[in-house]
Order: C-alpha cells, then sequence, then structure tokens
C-alpha cells in the first residue's frame, strides 16, 4: 500500500514541471488531465480523451463567474419560460357593462417557475375612470357613460423579463338615466353623458325641479342670513346706514336719500330669481311706495327688470312689520341684484330678502 502512494506521488511530479527561470508556465498532466499555463496568460483546463467531464460545483449560495456574469444566474434566466395567461381568463371582451356601473374584473397570469409576475397596458385603451392594478391584475372602475368598444393589449411579465401579450376588450353602453323618471312637477327630463338635465315648469327649479323656486328664499333675511354682510352694499346712503341693514327682518333698515339712492345684494353667484319680498324702515315712517329693480352678471352692467317693454313697479310695504312679496312675472338669471327707489314716503326706507334657485 505504502509503495503504491510512493508510486502516485512520484509519477505526480514527474508530470508537474515549474519552469521558475522562464516564469511563464506550467504545465500540470494527470494522468490525462492537463492544467496548462502559457506564456500570454493563456490558461487550459482539458480533461481526459475518453469523455472526460469538467464539473464546477460551488457550495451553498456560491456561484460560478466568467468575467463579470453570474452563469448560474444566466442559465436561470436563459431556462426561464414566459409567463401563461390563464385558461380562467376570458379572452376577447371582458364583458358588457352599463354607463355608471362599479366593474371589478381580473385577469391573471402564471409564471412557470412560480415567481412573481406584473400587468402593464401596452396598447390600445382602457375605458376612463377604468384602471389597471399592475400587481394583481384586477380592473376597477366606474364605467363611462357611452356606447364603446375599448381594446387594449396587456403584458404580463416575469422577474426575468420574460412577458407574454393578450388582447382585451370591454363594451360600454350608455344607459338612459331617464328610465328612472327623476324630473318631479311635471319636468322634462333630456338623457346626458353619465347624467339627465330636468327642464322644470316654473316655479319649480333645481336638479330634479324637488324645489319650489318662488318660496326658496335666498338668505338675505337676517333671520336666514345666507348672503354675507360683504356681499350687501348701498349708494347714497342716508348717515350712516348701510347695506347689511337692508335685510329682511333686520332691526331698523336701511335709509336711501332720493331715487339716486339703490340698496344692492351681490348673490354670489349666478341664480334664477322667481320672487321679492319687502319691508319698510322701522321707526319715523319712511318706507317706499314703488321701487324698481336693476340686475347684472358682472356687477358693472346692468339691466332694468321690465315686463315686456315697460319697466317692472313693486310696490312697497307701508307698515313697519308687514312683508310684501311680489312673484316676478317671467323669472331671470342674475348675480347682483340693486333695489332702487321710486316712490317714497319721508325717506326711501326698505329691507328685502330675494326667492330663486341655484342655476
Ligand atoms: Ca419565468
Ligand atoms: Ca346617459
Amino acid at each position: 500500500m505504502m509503495a503504491k502512494s510512493f508510486a502516485l506521488i512520484y509519477s505526480f511530479i514527474i508530470f508537474v514541471k515549474i519552469n521558475v527561470c522562464l516564469g511563464s508556465f506550467f504545465d500540470i498532466h494527470y494522468p490525462d488531465v492537463f492544467v496548462t499555463a502559457e506564456q500570454g496568460g493563456n490558461l487550459t483546463i482539458r480533461a481526459g480523451p475518453d469523455g472526460g467531464d469538467i464539473i464546477m460545483i460551488p457550495q451553498g449560495n456560491g456561484t460560478v463567474f466568467i468575467g463579470q456574469t453570474d452563469m448560474l444566474k444566466l442559465f436561470e434566466i436563459v431556462n426561464s419560460l414566459p409567463p401563461v395567461w390563464s385558461e380562467k381568463s376570458p379572452h376577447g371582451t371582458l364583458g358588457t357593462f352599463l354607463g355608471g356601473k362599479m366593474v371589478s374584473l381580473s385577469v391573471s397570469a402564471q409564471d412557470p417557475e412560480n415567481g412573481k409576475v406584473t400587468y402593464e397596458k401596452v396598447s390600445g385603451a382602457l375605458p376612463p375612470g377604468v384602471n389597471l392594478d399592475k400587481i394583481t391584475g384586477a380592473i376597477t372602475g366606474r364605467i363611462p357613460d357611452v356606447d364603446a368598444t375599448y381594446e387594449f393589449g396587456i403584458r404580463v411579465t416575469d422577474s426575468h423579463g420574460k412577458y407574454a401579450d393578450q388582447i382585451f376588450s370591454i363594451d360600454t353602453r350608455e344607459r338612459d338615466q331617464c328610465l328612472s323618471t327623476p324630473c318631479l312637477h311635471g319636468g322634462t327630463c333630456s338623457d346626458d353623458i353619465d347624467d339627465f338635465v330636468c327642464a322644470c315648469p316654473k316655479p319649480y327649479g333645481g336638479k330634479t325641479c324637488q324645489t319650489n323656486c318662488a318660496s326658496m328664499a335666498i338668505g338675505i333675511d337676517l333671520n336666514r342670513k345666507k348672503i354675507p354682510d360683504a356681499q350687501m352694499s348701498c349708494h347714497y346712503c342716508s348717515g350712516d346706514s348701510a347695506g347689511v341693514d337692508g335685510r329682511l327682518h333686520a332691526p331698523q333698515g336701511w335709509l336711501g336719500v332720493n331715487t339716486n339712492s339703490w340698496l344692492q345684494v351681490d348673490l354670489g353667484r349666478e341664480m334664477e330669481l322667481h320672487a321679492v319680498a319687502n319691508q319698510g324702515y322701522t321707526s319715523s315712517g319712511y318706507y317706499i311706495t314703488n321701487y324698481n329693480i336693476k340686475y347684472s352678471m358682472d356687477g358693472n352692467t346692468f339691466l332694468d327688470l321690465k315686463n315686456g317693454t315697460s319697466k317692472l313697479d313693486f310696490s312697497g310695504s307701508s307698515s313697519v312689520n308687514s312683508v310684501i312679496k311680489h312673484s316676478f312675472p317671467t323669472p331671470f338669471k342674475a348675480r347682483f341684484v340693486r333695489f332702487i327707489p321710486k316712490t317714497y314716503q319721508g325717506k326711501p326706507g326698505m329691507r328685502v330678502e330675494l326667492y330663486g334657485c341655484d342655476v
């Protein structure tokens, strides 16, 4: 046994030649395997002649590099298969849906290596308001209220960049929002995109004609006070009388000087006005017997409120507390309204409210 081991070591030494003088190569032969370093830096490993394999075995989490390339990782990528769209995913249309409906759909694909996949729209268009979740493949959102077919391509990609594309489509149908007859009081419904519009018979207004605009106080009245103080003003005011004094049920009332005076209310937005109410000043017997109204959208250009071609006159209240209300023959739209004394007792004094609906 000893003799055999000795012979092996001896033969190994025989075939290992290290030429230090040349400094350029070593050459290992054992017995038919060659590991050769040559002058110039080439390294050759050659397995034996009878089908000898060269095997590199990393341990644990080790790998095999050639240059900067992790060879085991490279082989994993090369061998990775692209994801496969699920058999359960209906190819083509994902369904037909009515406008306004919330949908929750999904597309799915599996990676043969059971890795994570992501989804991305790569062509076409999803319905507006409907979105694809890149992680889960869920398609959710609110269907637009139009007749249309939306076709789109989704790419599913695995962690190795292998992907598969699939075309899907969603059909949408416009919904008739008037089918539920939403307009009250005999209003006429017009279907719209995801909406409806009611044409309301006077004096009704609001989205569904639900409001009697002639009795809907807009809130100049001190007891309601929806119109802020800053939106009330006056011109040629008597003494320290101010616009805010002109609120219906205010303690005293607004006092003007003459027929060049006016009390103005900025509604803050365009409204459709149906009626007006007024009281006189609370003491001294000041009140307006007749007044006119001017109105404006921009606060600069004012129009006379007319019935046909003649200016409308409104009678005022001659008692301290009674309220006189008038409906307009034709409702009108305005943001700014001016009350202009025409005839009055003592001084032109008044307190006002308007009635109407948002446009
Ligand atoms: Ca894969
Ligand atoms: Ca519609």
